[in-house]
């Protein structure tokens, strides 16, 4: 029984950030079925799959995916099936986990519900015995008529009996993976889930509102595995349970890793226990990238974050003083009026955030904030679901609501702070660091203003295509959005006009 993970390219519609992480989530299922070969296709770096398909011939096909990946996804599921029509095909990830019927399409004979741990395993042993697939839990199984359920996953109880991720599946892709300027950088997960229940977040509702964290033991022996020295820890909350983030940092430094960490941090955290903050920064952590989401206690309670502009101030300058970068993460609400982006600047101004991030408030399936605006949605196309497109509607009228929240780039990233000669002698090492950035950040403002034209010719095609729009199971944005023609003239397009080149690379 052979196996192909896929990791999907790419999505050209959307617009990508400065990062390419490793495929965490394929390594990890990997590692769970190392008695089988498994290869992993990374997609992102190496497009071909038909080389994959024939070269490897698996008879598993295994294919991840985001909501911004959903069309994706079903168009390479089709052509894995048109390549080699006797793989068994199944997808799975954070977005079949909560809306599974938008795979319910062409070419899947399965789609994996949850954490794949304990699910992916049982699966293939299934399929090695030729069991009936209905006795393992979590799938829903291409059926004669649509799909059925075999019933709810197994659930995730302990990170400490998996094996580590087989990352030696990347290792010709590893020199690629970066996060920022950091190149290469790895990727770890130390802990799964979170303790707190934001209207915008899926992750607790995904984990059933578990925070699992790991033996402290087995993250230090998997780092020392790493040989990357950047690692970015893609925990959904490092920070918020004291004890292990306390002891994660005793351990790493007991055991003299010299490695540099990136990781997202809660303010609560970083302000109750700012000890915990200056030992992390002693063995190694850089950056912490924190959800701040607003400026106003009004909205951060709208959104059920848990947290105040006061603690956030205070978290702020307590990672300043230990001399951590602080990557802030802003939701734009679509009801922004201009007063509020301005009011938005003032305070990434005031609070001195040199590397302000801004998303549009977006309401991905399997949130409370979905259930809440689902039948506001003016954009219902999976690709736009990227939190660089309004799919609620905006006060102010569209094209000025993009254009103020491209200014928000534009004003917080000026020429003279991204040459770093703001009030800083000048040196030629630092000219050169800075023009990169520089060239780099105008590279993400021209994709952001990019966002409205991509909307009205998406939206121009969708009106074109109403008639032949096909409605499938799941929630109402679950039409047929696979890549349309007018998706491959985009993208050609953009290529032409070398936009689609990652403006980190
Ligand atoms: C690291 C990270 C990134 C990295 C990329 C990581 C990567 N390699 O692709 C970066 C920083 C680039 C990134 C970007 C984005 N991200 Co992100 N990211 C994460 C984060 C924090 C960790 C991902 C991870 O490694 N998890 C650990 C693995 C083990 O968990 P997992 O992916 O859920 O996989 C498990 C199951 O889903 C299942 N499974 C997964 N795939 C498969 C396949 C099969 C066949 C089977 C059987 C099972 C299975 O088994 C796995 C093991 O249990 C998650 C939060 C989270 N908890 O996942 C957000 C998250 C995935 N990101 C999210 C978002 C919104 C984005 C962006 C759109 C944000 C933006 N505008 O920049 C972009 C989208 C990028 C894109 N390609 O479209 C959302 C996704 C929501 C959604 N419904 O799609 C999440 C869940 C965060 C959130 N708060 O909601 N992200
Ligand atoms: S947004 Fe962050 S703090 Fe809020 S529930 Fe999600 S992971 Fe937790």
């Amino acid at each position: 029984m052979k196996i192909l993970l896929i990791k999907p390219p790419l999505n050209k519609t959307s617009i990508i950030g400065d990062s390419l992480i490793e495929p965490l989530e394929l390594e990890i299922l990997a590692a769970t079925v190392s008695q089988y070969p498994c290869r992993i296709l990374d997609m992102r770096i190496d497009p071909d799959l038909r080389s994959a398909l024939r070269d490897f011939r698996p008879d598993v096909v295994g294919v991840t995916g985001y909501t911004t990946e959903v069309p994706m996804v079903r168009a390479l599921i089709r052509r894995v099936k048109m390549l080699a029509p006797s793989a068994f095909t199944v997808v799975g990830g954070c977005h079949a986990s909560v809306v599974p019927g938008d795979f319910f399409a062409s070419g899947v004979d399965a789609v994996a519900v949850g954490n794949g741990e304990a699910l992916f395993p049982r699966l293939l042993d299934a399929r090695t015995r030729q069991a009936d697939l209905a006795s393992v839990t979590g799938l829903w199984l291409r059926a004669k008529a649509g799909y059925t359920y075999t019933g709810d996953p197994p659930p995730l109880r302990d990170l400490d009996t998996l094996p580590p991720p087989a990352r030696w599946l990347t290792q010709s892709y590893r020199h690629r993976y970066f996060f920022g300027r950091n190149r290469p950088a790895a990727a770890i997960v130390t802990s799964r889930g979170c303790p707190f229940r934001c209207t915008f977040c899926s992750i607790w509702k995904m984990m059933h509102g578990k925070y699992l964290v790991r033996n402290v033991d087995t993250v230090v022996e998997e780092l020392h595995e790493i040989r990357e020295r950047h690692v970015f820890i893609a925990d959904d909350n490092t920070l918020s349970h004291a004890r292990h983030a306390g002891s994660l940092a005793t351990a790493i430094g007991r055991a003299g890793l010299h490695k540099r960490y990136k990781m997202y941090g809660r303010a609560d955290a970083i302000v109750a226990r700012p000890d915990i903050v200056a030992k992390w920064r002693s063995v190694g952590l850089e950056t912490v990238i924190m959800g701040l989401e607003s400026f106003q206690d009004g909205r951060l309670s709208q959104f059920n974050k848990g947290s105040t502009v006061d603690l956030q101030n205070r978290a702020i300058a307590i990672l300043k003083a230990n001399g951590i970068r602080v990557r802030a993460y802003f939701i734009v609400d679509p009801d922004f009026t201009q007063d509020d982006f301005q009011a938005l600047l003032d305070y990434v101004e005031r609070e001195e955030i040199t590397e302000p991030m801004f998303s549009i408030l977006t309401p991905l399936p399997g949130t409370e904030l979905f259930e809440q605006s689902r039948e506001r949605l003016v954009l219902d196309r999976h690709e736009l679901f990227d939190l660089v497109h309004a799919v609620l509607p905006t006060r102010l009228p569209r094209r000025q609501f993009y254009a103020e929240f491209s200014r928000l780039y534009r004003k917080s990233y000026p020429l003279k702070k991204i040459l770093g000669i703001d009030g800083a002698p000048l040196r030629p090492g630092r000219l050169v660091g800075g023009g990169l950035a520089y060239l780099k950040m105008r590279a993400i403002t021209r994709r952001m203003e990019q966002a409205y034209r991509i909307e009205e010719q998406i939206h121009a095609k969708t009106r074109t295509d109403q008639p032949g729009v096909r409605h499938e199971a799941g929630h109402p944005a679950a039409k047929d959005h696979a890549l349309s023609p007018l998706g491959a003239g985009l993208s050609r397009r953009r290529d032409a006009a070398g936009l689609d080149g990652d403006p980190g690379r």
